[in-house]
């Protein structure tokens, strides 16, 4: 709605009525979820994967047009992605090997936490071919999982099992940046990685929704998510050797991943089956001059995008603890929010088996899912009813979700009970939900 609408309706709403809006069941839990129940993840926001993607395409046009191995584009766009993921807490590591006569980069980036003994490695290949800028591949799997390492960091995500990503350099040379890693790391930290997801094309202009048809876990995880969103998927069969997850298989780690599709031609029952172009390659694009941002599918690389940060969040779930130790409580039941109202929505975690009062750096974890972030009023209400703002509505701010983490002084509140995450939609016409709530006691 326009500013001038959402100042009316500012006016219409008069106070702040008592009734909760069907306050979700509590499913408190003591640190991050575990056993199979799924979880659920923050969603990926494709505002924040495109723009990912015309930072790339500005770094390409500004070097050459490409970001290719051993080109000026190439080395731009690691130190982007490495400058967004140092900002965002991550310990990050680059990795030089020379290939053709060039220097080459991966970046490493380790999120801190989870059991060093179990890791989750989920990489993307950063270099573009010298022909174009490399959006769709592989811009468009960097992106994503760029901006699930940032939602990582942003609802403060306490996973089991420690997380890894990983930028790949000089993959179109023969998957040597990811080959070299693989060969250099100790056989002993090989068999820590408990999965590597590669993710190389995610949003092909006439896409289709294949999945790596090796480790059986990692597959179903991926399967399950589409299930879920009513989108069929078939196996990806002729990619064995055509990516990064290559050199991980080779040396026996279990793998995973998702793919739109390249050169090959969609078929008239795939077509059938996606939409789409029958008779027509998936990227016509592919490995051309014209693989720029006007070369991607946004509802492949939203799904593809979101079915990253699923097996994420599911395949290195469970008791978590925060870094430096530390409990979880944690409620991931959604809670729609009404819209333009006086009623409000609650989450509700119970505490339990704290002793005395709440830390004075309590961390609320907060993730809602809600276009035009100002209409909401959020505050967090200890046991006791004690009120403590988080965000104040604000009709200017129209970015799209609240996921972060607010640092509460609660040391005047007894740490045991019911504390509630409440919300209110203050204008009418954008809508959304609690995705979850969480609170981690230092
Ligand atoms: N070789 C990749 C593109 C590619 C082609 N088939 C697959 C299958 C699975 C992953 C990637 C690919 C490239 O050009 O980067
Ligand atoms: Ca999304
Ligand atoms: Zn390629
Ligand atoms: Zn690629």
């Amino acid at each position: 709605m326009k500013i001038s609408a959402r100042l009316s309706a500012l006016l219409a709403v008069s106070a702040l009525a008592a009734g909760a809006f069907a306050a979700a069941p509590a499913t408190a839990q003591v640190a991050a979820g575990t056993g199979t129940a799924a979880v659920t993840p923050p969603d990926i926001s494709l505002t924040n994967v495109k723009q990912h993607l015309a930072d790339l395409q500005s770094i390409a046009t500004a070097n050459g047009g490409n970001r290719a191995h051993g080109r000026t584009g190439y080395k731009a766009s690691i130190d982007f992605v490495k400058a967004k993921l140092d900002a965002a807490g991550f310990t990050t590591t680059l990795q030089t090997f020379t290939s053709s006569g060039a220097t080459g980069y991966n970046l490493i980036a380790d999120w801190p936490g989870g059991d060093a003994n179990q890791v989750v490695m989920v990489g993307s290949h950063l270099d573009s071919v010298t022909a174009g800028p490399g959006i769709n591949d592989n811009g468009s799997g960097s992106a994503a999982i760029l901006e699930t390492a940032l939602a990582v960091s942003r609802t403060q995500f306490q996973p089991t099992k420690h997380l890894r990503f990983a930028w790949w350099g000089a993959e179109e040379l023969g998957m040597v940046g990811s080959r070299y890693y693989v060969n250099n790391l100790p056989t002993t930290d090989r068999s820590k990685i408990s999965g590597y997801l590669n993710f190389d094309m995610l949003g092909s202009p006439n896409p289709g929704y294949f999945v790596y048809d090796d480790d059986p876990t990692i597959e179903q995880t991926f399967k399950t998510y589409y299930a879920g969103i009513g989108v069929p998927t078939e196996i990806e069969t002729e990619g064995d050797g055509r990516s990064d997850h290559a050199p991980f298989k080779s040396a026996g780690i279990p793998v995973g991943g998702l793919f739109s599709g390249a050169e090959t031609y969609k078929t008239a029952a795939q077509a059938q089956k996606w939409g789409g172009t029958s008779g027509q390659a998936f990227d016509r694009c592919y490995h051309a001059s014209c693989d720029t941002t006007a070369n991607v599918n946004d509802t492949s690389l939203d799904r593809n995008s979101d079915a990253i940060a699923y097996a994420v969040w599911n395949l290195a779930s469970g008791s978590g603890t925060p870094p430096g130790g530390g409990t979880v409580f944690s409620n991931d039941t959604d809670v729609a929010i009404p819209d333009g109202s006086t009623s409000t929505a609650t989450s509700t975690v119970n505490v339990t088996g704290i002793t005395g009062n709440a830390p004075s750096n309590l961390a609320v974890g907060v993730d809602i899912v809600h276009t035009w972030r100002g209409d909401l009023k959020v505050d967090l209400l200890a046991p006791d009813g004690s009120v403590y703002a988080l965000k104040a509505a604000n009709v200017s701010d129209s970015a799209d979700n609240v996921q972060t983490t607010y640092t509460v002084n609660a040391s005047s509140e007894v740490a045991n009970g019911a504390w509630k995450l409440r919300v209110q939609d203050m204008y009418s016409g954008d809508t959304g939900y609690i995705n979850s709530f969480k609170l981690t006691f230092p």
